[in-house]
C-alpha cells in the first residue's frame, strides 16, 4: 500500500464548483447557480423561462416569496434546485450511489467497507456489511441490476454460522434493519429468513443478570460478553434495537424477541439518574443501574434513545403511553438544560452537561434531533417542537457550510460570550467527516413537511461537496481528517457502510417529491435509515407490551 498522490482522490464530478478555495458569501453562491444555469441549452433556458412566466403571472407574490429564500445569514439568495428538474436531482443521487457501489464492487465485494484508496477493504464483522446496508437503498433509487446482484451474493454467500463476534447494537441496526426492510419492500422471503437467523443469533446478548444486554455477541458460539475493559453497556445501544426486534416478533409470532427488548426499556424508564428525562450514558450489565453519571448528551451513547421513544410508539401504532411521555419529558429536559444560543448570530444549538456545568460542544449526531422534532409534530406532538426542528436545522446547515470544504466536522463548540467574532470553532481532534446522514436525514423530513425548498438547495449543497471533496477517482468516497482544509482535506481512506445505508438514501429521498415514495405514515425509519411498516390497527400494543 502507498499513501494516495493528491490527484489520486480528488475529482471534481459537477462543473461549476469553484477552484477549491473557501468562498461562502452570497456572490459565490448566485455564481454558482448562475454557472448551473448557463450549462443548460438554450432551448432548457428558454423553457424555463416560459414556465417561470406563466407561473409568475398567475402567482406572482407566491413565486417572488418563494425564491427569496429564508436562509438566516442571507436573505437574498436564489434557491439552485428551484431551476433543477427532480430528475436530474435524483439522477445526482444514483451517480453518487452507482460510484460508491463501482468501489464497492471492484475492491471490496462481499466485505464489510470499502477502504477507496488503498483499493482494498476493511473487515470488522466480516458479515457484507456495507452490501447488506445497501439493500433497501438500491430498491428504492431503483437500481434493479445492482440490487440482483447483491441479493445474489446474500442468497448464496451470506452465511452468520461463522464464530464472530459482533456488536449486538450495529449489527442490529445495520444487518437485521436492513434484511427486514428489504423483505418488506420486496416481499422476497430470502430477506426475512435471513433476518430470522441473525436476529435469532443475537439473542444470547439479553443472558445477563440484570437483563440488560451485552454488547458483543459470538453469533456462531451463541456466547455473549461486555466489553473486555468494562461490564457496562452504552445506553443508546441497549435502547435502540428495539423497533427491529419488535418487527422480527410480529413477522415470526415468536414473542420471545419482543419481549427481551421491552424489558430494557421498561427498566430504563424506572431507573434513578436521569435529569428532567436526560438518560446517563452508560448501564451496568450485572446491577442494571445508569453508571458514569453527570453527563447528559444527545450526542454520542446517548442520541438514538430519544429518537427510539418516539419511532416506537410510532411504529405501535400510538398506543404505548409510557414511550410517549418518555419522550415528551426528555424534549422538555433538553430545552430547559441543555438549549442555548451562540454568539453572534444567535445560533440556536444542543450543548452538553458534564457534572452539573454546562458545554457548548455538539456532536454532528444531535443533528438527527431536527428531523425527529419534525416527525413528532407531524404525528401530532406539539407544534413548538416544528419550531424547534427549523431553529436546529438551521445550526445543523450552518454547521457545514461555515467550514472552508462545506462538510460538517464530527464535533463543534459554539461560543456564547459576547463580542464572539464567530459562532463556531472546531478543535483540531474534532474535524474529521465521515460522510454521516444524520444532517441530511434531518433535511429530508423538514422538506417532506414543510415543503421549503430551501432545505432541497441545502442538501444539493452538501451533495456538491461531498463530490467535491470526498470523491475517489476509481471508486467510492471516503471520510477525510480535515473539513477546514479545502486544499488537502486529508483522506482517512475509509466509505463507512452508512453513507450507502443512510446519506444517500435520504438524499434521494430529500430530492423526490413523492411523498408515496415510504410515506412517512405508513413507515418508520430505523435509526440506519431501513424503513420499517408501521404496524396495522390488528397489531397494536398496550404498555405493558400485551396486545390489543
Ligand atoms: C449510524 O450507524 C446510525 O445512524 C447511528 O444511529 C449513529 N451512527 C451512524 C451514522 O452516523
Amino acid at each position: 500500500m502507498h499513501p494516495p498522490s493528491r490527484q489520486d482522490y480528488i475529482s471534481i464530478s459537477l462543473a461549476g464548483q469553484g477552484g477549491g478555495s473557501y468562498n461562502n458569501s452570497t456572490q459565490w453562491r448566485r455564481q454558482s447557480c448562475w454557472r448551473k444555469w448557463k450549462q443548460l441549452s438554450r432551448l432548457q433556458r428558454s423553457l424555463i423561462l416560459i414556465l417561470l412566466f406563466i407561473c409568475g403571472i398567475a402567482s406572482y407574490p407566491a413565486v417572488t416569496e418563494h425564491l427569496r429564500g429564508k436562509n438566516l445569514m442571507d436573505n437574498n439568495w436564489v434557491s439552485c434546485v428551484y431551476f433543477l428538474p427532480e430528475a436530474r436531482l435524483l439522477e445526482a443521487v444514483q451517480e453518487a450511489f452507482l460510484h460508491s457501489w463501482k468501489g464497492y464492487k471492484d475492491f471490496a465485494w462481499g466485505h464489510d467497507e470499502l477502504r477507496p484508496l488503498s483499493k482494498s477493504y476493511s473487515e470488522w464483522f466480516g458479515l457484507g456489511l456495507t452490501l447488506i446496508d445497501a439493500l433497501d437503498t438500491m430498491w428504492i433509487l431503483g437500481l434493479k441490476k445492482e440490487f440482483e446482484e447483491a441479493k445474489s451474493w446474500v442468497a448464496t454467500e451470506l452465511t452468520f454460522n461463522k464464530s464472530v463476534d459482533v456488536n449486538l447494537f450495529e449489527s442490529t441496526i445495520r444487518i437485521l434493519g436492513g434484511l427486514l426492510s428489504t423483505y418488506h419492500l420486496t416481499g422476497d422471503i430470502l430477506f426475512l429468513d435471513k433476518a430470522k437467523d441473525i436476529g435469532s443469533r443475537l439473542m444470547p446478548a439479553f443472558n445477563t443478570p440484570s437483563k440488560i444486554p451485552y454488547s458483543d455477541v459470538n453469533i456462531g458460539k451463541g456466547t455473549a460478553h461486555p466489553p473486555r475493559w468494562t461490564s457496562d453497556s452504552t445506553v443508546a445501544e441497549v435502547t435502540s434495537i428495539q423497533l427491529e426486534f419488535r418487527e422480527l416478533s410480529r413477522l415470526t409470532q415468536e414473542p420471545h424477541y419482543q419481549a427481551a427488548v421491552a424489558e430494557v426499556m421498561k427498566q430504563v424508564h424506572k431507573l434513578d439518574g436521569k435529569l428532567d428525562g436526560l438518560v446517563p450514558m452508560f448501564i451496568n450489565t450485572n446491577n442494571g443501574q445508569f453508571t458514569h453519571q453527570g453527563i447528559y448528551t444527545l450526542g454520542a451513547r446517548a442520541d438514538s434513545y430519544y429518537e427510539y421513544l418516539l419511532k416506537q410508539w410510532i411504529q405501535g401504532g400510538k398506543t404505548e403511553n409510557q414511550l410517549l411521555e418518555d419522550y415528551l419529558q426528555a424534549i422538555e429536559g433538553v430545552k430547559k438544560n441543555l438549549l442555548q444560543k451562540s454568539s453572534p448570530n444567535g445560533l440556536t444549538f444542543v450543548g452538553e452537561i458534564a457534572h452539573g456545568q454546562f458545554s457548548p460542544k455538539m456532536d454532528h449526531l444531535v443533528c438527527f434531533l431536527p428531523g425527529t422534532l419534525a416527525l413528532g409534530a407531524h404525528n401530532g406532538l406539539p407544534a413548538d417542537h416544528m419550531d424547534l426542528a427549523k431553529q436546529l436545522m438551521e445550526t445543523c446547515y450552518q454547521m457545514y457550510i461555515q467550514m472552508e470544504t462545506g462538510l460538517s466536522p464530527e464535533i463543534v463548540h459554539f461560543n456564547m460570550h459576547q463580542g464572539s467574532t464567530r459562532d463556531i470553532d472546531v478543535k483540531l481532534a474534532d474535524r474529521h467527516n465521515l460522510l454521516r446522514p444524520e444532517t441530511v436525514e434531518s433535511l429530508f423530513y423538514l422538506y417532506r413537511f414543510t415543503k421549503d425548498h430551501k432545505y432541497q438547495d441545502w442538501g444539493w449543497e452538501i451533495l456538491q461537496n461531498f463530490n467535491k471533496y470526498t470523491k475517489v477517482s476509481s471508486g467510492g468516497y471516503t471520510s477525510i481528517n480535515n473539513v477546514r482544509d479545502p486544499d488537502y482535506p486529508s483522506p482517512r481512506d475509509k466509505m463507512e457502510s452508512f453513507f450507502l445505508g443512510e446519506t444517500l438514501k435520504y438524499m434521494y429521498l430529500l430530492f423526490s417529491d413523492d411523498p408515496n415514495l415510504i410515506s412517512l405514515d405508513q413507515y418508520v425509519f430505523n435509526t440506519e435509515a431501513h424503513p420499517l411498516p408501521i404496524w396495522p390497527s390488528t397489531h397494536r400494543l398496550t404498555d405493558t407490551g400485551i396486545q390489543m
